[in-house]
């Protein structure tokens, strides 16, 4: 199982919570020294008039928390808000719930859905904690079991800005949004028809599609995709088949807007055909669980995540007589490709040139982004040994440093903000004496908005190597 999941990390070069590697963790000196950067420690944090105690596992950058107030997913034209309506428009009668705050307990981020105590995801590396029991949100997942408990509808649409330590590249972003969806049927109202046939049935009534997507997994796979023990293997079949059914309705919507708007705008020039396919997934909340890949860009995007609710969750939310599915998107990587914008940090601009391109009125809706200005890049590397782990001190047996790159990349991001393009391994290795592991990092420094002079670069770049020194320990090459 493990080395199932390593490929799949691998391949989807997705740094997600929920397949994060196993060294997700840093040591307590570590952890330390990162808190200088962010938060100094037992000072109480605000966000948006809620107050919260810190302690040692605070790690929340003041940067992060004032732009909690931003929600883009509501800001009038913004072209978050016009791909979440149009997502909504596909999902006729679910029940919308779109200003869910976004501090939450670590139970009801982590536990109510069953990750593992020693779940990666729940590492200081890869979540924002505001204090030990309390996170911003890394997942609109984080609602499921209170919406679930609510019992107002059947179907549910969650849109929210979660929050996550990840890579620096053109669409990853430590701020995005996501929308989750659950539809589930109750076994109360089924007027003695099988839940199969029904689900079957409410398929029937979805729009038809004539789009071609890579299957090629069975629906269930007793190692790789399990079905659930209080499942019937015909009843998960009609899910999925509903849950694939309506997220391809949503991903032909997108297309055929984003063609549309190229046909007005490139003067016919004809596109390659859409390229998507559904890949095994895991997810300690559903079982069994997929994601969806749009080819993009030269490679394969992968957009969302999804499968059949674990029962225990609805059982646990005190509906145990439903059943069915839910769904995560990333609504960022669905906006940049119905817009053709080529870059995350984007999103984020409040300059004119890039707000005034999109409007919830515009005829046709969405119309392709005019890039207002590309700015030439300017490529650094930095090489550092990183201190073994008897230097670091109370390390776990097994690891030889307390180095985790998403430290890295936030440090960069702390420094630098928006300035830096993206952030990439170039080399690494271990020397063939001491055993000390030696890394190069090529920093790709592009403002969005104008182009930077050679001093501002050079002085970021030298910030970066003292920070890296005296945050992380590590020594200059
Ligand atoms: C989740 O977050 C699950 N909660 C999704 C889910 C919901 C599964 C309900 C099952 C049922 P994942 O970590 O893969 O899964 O993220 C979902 C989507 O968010 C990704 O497919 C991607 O589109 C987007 N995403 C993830 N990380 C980033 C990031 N750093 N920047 C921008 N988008 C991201
Ligand atoms: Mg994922």
């Amino acid at each position: 199982m493990r080395s199932s999941i390593w490929r799949l990390t691998r391949r989807l070069q997705d740094r997600s919570a929920f397949y994060a590697p196993s060294q997700a963790w840093v040591c307590r000196g570590c952890q330390q020294r990162l808190n200088s950067t962010t938060t100094s420690t037992n000072e109480p944090i605000t966000v948006q008039e809620h107050q919260y105690e810190t302690d040692e596992w605070t790690n929340a950058p003041a940067q992060i928390l004032s732009s909690v107030s931003r929600r883009l997913h509501l800001q009038k034209d913004h072209p978050i808000t016009i791909t979440r309506k149009i997502i909504e428009s596909r999902f006729p009668g679910f029940k919308t719930h779109n200003s869910l705050f976004p501090v939450v307990t670590t139970y009801q981020n982590f536990d109510s859905l069953g990750f593992q105590p020693d779940h990666p995801g729940r590492s200081r590396t890869d979540t924002y904690y505001v204090n030990k029991n309390t996170v911003l949100r890394t997942h609109t997942s984080a609602h499921q079991a209170d919406v679930f408990r609510a019992n107002e509808s059947d179907g549910y649409l969650i849109s929210a800005d979660v929050y996550r330590r990840d890579a620096v590249d053109r669409s990853h972003y430590p701020i995005f949004h996501q929308m989750e969806a659950a539809l589930t049927w109750d076994s109360n109202s089924l007027n003695g028809e099988s839940l199969a046939k029904r689900v079957w049935e409410d398929l029937e009534a979805l729009p038809k599609n004539s789009i071609e997507v890579l299957d090629e997994n069975p629906t269930i796979h007793p190692e790789r995709n399990p079905l659930q023990q209080e499942h019937k293997q015909e009843d998960v079949e009609a899910i999925a088949a509903h849950l694939k059914k309506s997220l391809e309705n949503v991903v032909v919507e997108i297309f055929a807007r984003a063609a549309e708007s190229s046909k007005s705008t490139t003067n016919n020039v004809t596109e390659a055909p859409l390229k998507v396919r559904w890949v095994e997934a895991y997810f300690p909340f559903t079982s069994p669980s997929w994601e969806l890949e749009v080819f993009w860009q030269d490679e394969w995007l992968e957009v969302l995540g999804c499968g059949v609710v674990k029962q225990q969750l609805l059982n646990n939310a005190g509906v145990p007589t439903r059943s069915g599915w839910a769904f995560g998107i990333g609504l960022e990587r669905i906006a940049m490709i119905l817009f053709n914008i080529p870059d995350i940090r984007l999103f984020w601009s409040q300059d004119p040139r890039f707000l005034s391109q999109f409007s919830e009125s515009a005829q046709p809706l969405v119309s392709r982004f005019v890039p207002f200005s590309k700015h030439p890049a300017c490529y650094k590397d930095i090489s550092f040994w990183l201190r073994s782990s008897s230097a670091a001190g109370g390390m776990v047996k097994g690891t030889t440093s307390d180095f985790h790159e998403n430290d890295f990349m936030e440090l960069v991001r702390d420094v630098c903000g928006d300035l830096v393009e993206d952030v990439r391994l170039t080399d690494e290795f271990a020397h063939p004496k001491s055993g000390r592991r030696s890394m190069c990092y090529r920093i790709n420094y592009r403002s969005l908005e104008r182009t930077l002079t050679n001093e501002e670069t050079n002085g970021m770049h030298e910030r970066v190597r003292q920070a890296l020194v005296e945050k992380m320990g590590v020594e200059l090459r």
